[in-house]
Order: structure tokens, then C-alpha cells, then sequence
């Protein structure tokens, strides 16, 4: 048994959905469903007793202490956060929550469980906490991709929250010898993918004839890897990485946003052809964010050389199985963004919790 927080988001999700389909080991799913869970994401699982899912805050230390009690994992694994840039400008009360006292609460349940666990059991335990390439800060165009010994140089409230959360976890191996590993991720994308993200909101824009917002001059820089190369490597890392080190995971796939969105405007011009013309004439320049760190760029020899891992996808594969993916489920993106999926949780949770929306 491992217990997963934040599965049912993108990366969590896909992660549950992946691990099930590559192994009988059940899973314990501890997930607040705030805005960005959606258990339609799951919606395949149901009846799947390998699969339970309690609905629940990692900020909750007695809910935390609970779960590990009755079904002592012989890991976790840390997806929950508050992961969108753009909202932590506007709230970033929530992202020091979630992400900073939610993992410190995380960390001290893990600890106590830890500590009591004995021989073969004790051993094998290990803390494995997701993390991002924001932490790092921007690159200038000319500097070499982030390695693992990258200063941390934060700028946005996510980022710095994410990077309080990897100092806390470092913290908790140094002191306490707690086993822990960390990844550093760059962006990723695929399905169930919530459209406040570039790629997925680029999409069901385009689809409903809507303007492309592209934020300054479109130059920044991200670099992408498939949601499932994001969560095999994360199996990989769980299974043979070193404890208390940090594994930077990506796909060295640099571009620029307004690269990103012409080929999603290109590829729906081929599945899904427009009368009015091509799908580029709705790309809007807009605002800037504010802070907008220009450009990420991942270093990611040392899994490759110590683990093993390659990403399966290129780009190129990887945006069209994207952009398929949602042509065949307009429902799901429907239900995103009408928010019914919130009255499904309401119906199966007794509650319409959107406080923290
Ligand atoms: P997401 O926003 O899609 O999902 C986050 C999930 O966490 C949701 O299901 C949400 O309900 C849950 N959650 C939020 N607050 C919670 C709380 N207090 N208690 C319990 N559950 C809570 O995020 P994502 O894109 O899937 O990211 C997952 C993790 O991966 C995050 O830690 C993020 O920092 C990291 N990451 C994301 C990317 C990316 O490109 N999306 C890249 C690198 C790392
Ligand atoms: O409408 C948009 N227009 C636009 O130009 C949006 C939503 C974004 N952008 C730009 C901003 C970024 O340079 O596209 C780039 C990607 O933006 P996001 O999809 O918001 O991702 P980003 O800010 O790079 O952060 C993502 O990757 C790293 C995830 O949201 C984080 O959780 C992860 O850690």
C-alpha cells in the first residue's frame, strides 16, 4: 500500500491511473478536492477496491495519523499543492498553507509513523515529495539548464512556497534521518490537464472560438515533459533513488509559449479544421504577469545516468496524444468548466465545499 496526496489532480491523477495499470499494489488516495481535484479523473477506478479514496486536508495532522495507522503505507507519495502560478499572485495565503504547513504536517505524521516502524518495514519506508524546476528561479538565455545543486532563487509565492516545502523535507533528512527523496519537475502536460494551464486552456479556447491569451511577448521559456514520463519516473525514483537526494526530471524540450500555442493551433487545424480560417488568428497578446520568471530549462543527466529513466514521449508525440485526448472527452473539459464536477463531489461528499476554490 502507498498513500498518495493530491491524486486526484493532473499529476496525481495520471500517477493513480498509472501505478494501478503497472501494479496490483493498492493505493491510499488522501485528496481536499478543492478547485483542481476532480474525481472524474478516476472515474475508471471506481469499484477498484486496489483504489480508496478519502476525501481530506493535509493540513488535518489527526486525518493524516489516522490513515497511516489503519493502513501503514510503505510509502507516500507528496503530489497535494496549490499549483497555479497565476492564483498565488492573486491569494497566496493558500499556497503557504497547502504547501508549506500542509508538508510540515505531512513530514511530523511521517516521522511518528516512521519512528515506530521496526527491521524490514523501517527500512524500506520512504517520504517522496514532488516538487518543481520553479524553485530555481529564471534562467538568462545563455545559462546552463538547472542541475540538482542550483541555487534556489524563488519568485513567485508558489515557487517560494514550493521551495519553503523542499527546504522542509531536506531538513527532515538531515535531522532526523528521516528517508526521503525529492523531484524537480519541469512543466508537464497531457491529460486531465485543469485549462487554467497554457496548454489545455489554449486548447478548449480555440475550440470555442475564444481569443488565446499570450501574456507579454510570448518569448518565455518552459520546458515540457508528458505527464507520464513525470509519473514513471517518479516510480523509478521511489523504487531504486537515493534517500536524501534530489532528482531534477525533464524532457529537454525547451520552447517558447507562443511556439507552444502555434503547434496546438496547428495540430487542431488538422483534427478539428476551423471554416473561419486557422486557429492562430485568435492568439491575443495580453498583460504580462507580474514576475514572470523567463525561462526554465531542466538538467535531468544525473536520473538518467543514475536510474535510468528517458522520458518515452518527444514533444511532438506527446502534444498530439494532448490534443487528441481532449477532442475525444469534451465532457470532462464540459464539466470543468461548467463546475458540475464540484455538484458531484457535493452529491458523494455531503457538502459544497468551495471555500478554498
Ligand atoms: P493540481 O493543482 O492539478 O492538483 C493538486 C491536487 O492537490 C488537487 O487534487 C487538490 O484537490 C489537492 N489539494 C490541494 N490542496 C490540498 C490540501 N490542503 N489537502 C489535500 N489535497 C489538496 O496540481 P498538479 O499540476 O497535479 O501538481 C501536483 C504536484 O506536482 C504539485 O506539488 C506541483 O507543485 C508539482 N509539479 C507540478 C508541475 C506541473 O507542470 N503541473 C510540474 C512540476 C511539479
Ligand atoms: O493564459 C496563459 N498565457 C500565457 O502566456 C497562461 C495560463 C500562461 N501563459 C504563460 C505563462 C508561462 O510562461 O505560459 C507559461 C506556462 O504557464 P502555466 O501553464 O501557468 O505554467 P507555469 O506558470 O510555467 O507553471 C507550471 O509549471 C510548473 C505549473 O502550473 C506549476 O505547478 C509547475 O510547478
Amino acid at each position: 500500500m502507498i498513500l498518495v496526496t493530491g491524486g486526484a489532480g493532473f499529476i496525481g491523477g495520471n500517477f493513480v491511473l498509472d501505478w494501478l495499470a503497472t501494479s496490483d499494489e493498492p493505493v491510499i488516495n488522501l485528496d481536499a478536492l478543492t478547485y483542481a481535484g476532480n474525481l472524474e479523473t478516476l472515474a475508471s477506478l471506481a469499484g477498484d477496491a486496489r483504489h480508496v479514496f478519502r476525501r481530506g486536508d493535509i493540513c488535518d495532522r489527526a486525518l493524516v495519523d489516522e490513515l497511516l495507522k489503519t493502513y501503514c503505507p510503505r510509502a507516500i507519495v507528496h503530489f497535494a499543492a496549490e499549483s497555479h502560478v497565476d492564483r498565488s499572485i492573486h491569494g497566496p495565503g493558500e499556497f503557504v498553507r497547502t504547501n508549506v504547513e500542509g508538508t510540515f504536517t505531512l513530514l511530523e505524521a511521517a516521522r511518528a509513523y516512521w519512528s515506530a516502524l521496526e527491521g524490514d518495514e523501517k527500512a524500506a519506508f520512504r517520504f517522496h515529495h514532488v516538487s518543481t524546476d520553479e524553485v530555481y528561479g529564471s534562467l538568462g538565455p545563455d545559462d546552463a539548464p538547472f542541475t540538482e545543486t542550483h541555487p534556489y532563487e524563488p519568485n513567485s509565492p508558489y515557487s517560494a512556497s514550493k521551495a519553503a516545502s523542499d527546504h522542509l523535507v531536506r531538513a527532515w533528512y538531515h535531522t532526523y534521518g528521516m528517508p526521503v527523496v525529492t523531484t524537480n519537475c519541469s512543466n508537464n502536460y497531457g491529460p486531465y490537464h485543469f485549462p487554467e494551464k497554457l496548454i489545455p486552456l489554449m486548447i478548449v479556447n480555440a475550440l470555442a472560438g475564444k481569443p488565446l491569451p499570450v501574456y507579454g511577448d510570448g518569448k518565455n521559456v518552459r520546458d515540457w515533459l508528458y505527464v507520464k514520463d513525470h509519473c514513471a519516473a517518479i516510480r523509478v525514483v521511489l523504487q531504486k533513488g537515493r534517500l536524501g537526494e534530489t532528482y531534477n526530471i525533464g524532457g529537454w524540450n525547451e520552447k517558447p509559449n507562443i511556439d507552444i500555442v502555434h503547434i496546438v493551433c496547428a495540430l487542431l487545424d488538422e483534427l478539428r479544421p476551423d471554416a473561419a480560417g486557422s486557429y492562430s488568428r485568435l492568439i491575443t497578446y495580453v498583460k504580462d504577469r507580474p514576475g514572470h520568471d523567463r525561462r526554465y530549462a531542466i538538467d535531468a543527466r544525473k536520473i538518467e545516468r543514475e536510474l535510468g529513466w528517458r522520458p518515452a514521449e518527444t514533444f511532438e508525440t506527446g502534444i498530439r496524444k494532448t490534443v487528441e485526448w481532449y477532442l475525444a472527452n469534451p465532457e470532462w473539459v464540459a464539466n470543468v468548466q461548467s463546475g458540475s464536477y464540484r455538484d458531484w463531489v457535493a452529491a458523494n461528499y455531503g457538502d459544497r465545499d468551495d471555500s478554498r476554490a
